[in-house]
């Protein structure tokens, strides 16, 4: 039975791609780190079915540990500082955690087994100030955040352990991607978690940024399995995932509105204290090549992914309002 060490393991990728290993018949390790609360809702439905270990990506001894005592076949690095804007007030942490906390996990596969397959959670934040339309494997990158620049460095230090040291080093350079299980601060799920509470009564307004900033946003329970093909070929190699369409914030908050039909500009307030230092205008990545060498395809499309995240966001708060007048 194949094993798989996934650093990150309690955040949206994380619980996607657990469940889709689990499925393959993979033994699954979860790397957490250590909090006075546990923070395990996204996986409290695996935690029977995976092996959870302490460490943190600024411990470099934890991670040999971890390594050592699960010797996993693969490895996902998704642990990051991943929001954008707090990249922007805490520069050094994020680049500590996203930058060099890529090295350490390297690190120890370099130290305990250089057979163990290694991939690494690149973004399409690397392109930042894009270089041209769509953004491939080719594309030149301009990072325009502190986490778009530790993103950078990891990308290469990715590159560089499977040049040097010939590990099986993959980079997955992928675009949004959203789900029910997305943090609330992300604008999607901010949206889509507004839209419900707004609809139940519970909320009156929706204050948001950009509306002009277009994505490229797919479905995460898309995105895992491009992590793993990326694993299973042959050769290691590096590669863009995205659906190849983009749309702004405000088509994003129409069709989340109209989807319980209400009217999105009697409820959005445009907000300066959510505009960034410096922006990603636009995003559109071209997944030619994860599509003709890996197999990989899109299977869920934009409506029906903003639809799926309104209907979860819907029914998750006539829950806590129907546990509220229980209580
Ligand atoms: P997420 O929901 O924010 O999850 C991040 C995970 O990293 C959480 O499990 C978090 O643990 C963990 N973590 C943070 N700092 C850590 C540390 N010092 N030590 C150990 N664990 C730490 O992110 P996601 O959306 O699943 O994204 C997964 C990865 O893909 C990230 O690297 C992200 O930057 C990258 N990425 C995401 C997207 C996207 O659109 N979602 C696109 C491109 C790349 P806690 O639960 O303890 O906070
Ligand atoms: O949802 P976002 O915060 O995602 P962002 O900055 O694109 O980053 C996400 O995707 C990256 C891949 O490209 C990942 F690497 C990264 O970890 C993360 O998952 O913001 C999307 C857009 C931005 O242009 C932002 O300015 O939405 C705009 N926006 C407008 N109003 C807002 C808001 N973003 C947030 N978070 N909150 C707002 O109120």
């Amino acid at each position: 039975m194949p094993s798989a060490l996934i650093t990150g393991v309690t955040g949206q990728d994380g619980a996607y791609l657990a469940e889709w290993l689990l499925e393959q018949g993979y033994t699954v390790h979860g790397m957490v780190r250590r909090a006075s609360t546990e923070n395990f809702e996204r996986i409290n439905h695996l935690r029977d079915r995976i092996a959870l270990h302490q460490a943190d990506l600024l411990d470099q001894l934890s991670l040999v540990r971890l390594v050592e005592a699960t010797q996993p076949d693969e490895v996902y690095n998704l642990a990051a500082q991943s929001f954008v804007p707090t990249s922007f007030d805490q520069p050094l942490l994020t680049g500590d955690f996203t930058a060099l906390g890529v090295t350490r996990v390297l690190e120890a596969i370099r130290t305990v087994n250089r057979k163990i397959r290694f991939y690494q959670a690149s973004s399409s934040e690397m392109f930042g100030k894009v270089q041209e339309e769509p953004q491939t494997e080719k594309t030149s990158f301009w990072p325009r955040s502190p986490y778009g620049v530790a993103k950078v460095y990891g990308y290469w230090i990715t590159v560089n352990y499977r040049e040097s040291y010939d590990i099986f080093a993959a980079n997955g350079i992928l675009f949004n991607h959203e789900s029910p299980r997305r943090g609330k601060e992300f604008v999607t799920r901010k949206i889509t978690d507004a839209v419900a509470r707004i609809k139940l009564g519970v909320q009156q307004q929706l204050r948001l940024g950009n509306l002009a900033a277009k994505r490229d946003w797919g479905f995460a329970g898309d995105y895992v399995r491009a992590m793993w093909l990326m694993l299973q070929h042959h050769e290691p190699d590096d590669y863009v995932v995205a659906t190849n369409e983009d749309h702004t914030v405000q088509e994003f908050v129409e069709l989340a509105f109209e989807h319980v039909d209400l009217d999105w500009q009697k409820y959005v307030v445009v907000d300066p204290a959510f505009y960034r230092p410096a922006e990603v205008h636009t995003l559109r990545g071209d997944a030619t090549k994860a599509r003709e060498v890996l197999g990989w395809q899109v299977e869920v499309s934009f409506p029906e992914l903003v639809r799926m995240m309104v209907d979860a966001d819907l029914k998750s708060i006539e829950r806590e309002l129907r546990n509220q007048r229980d209580a």
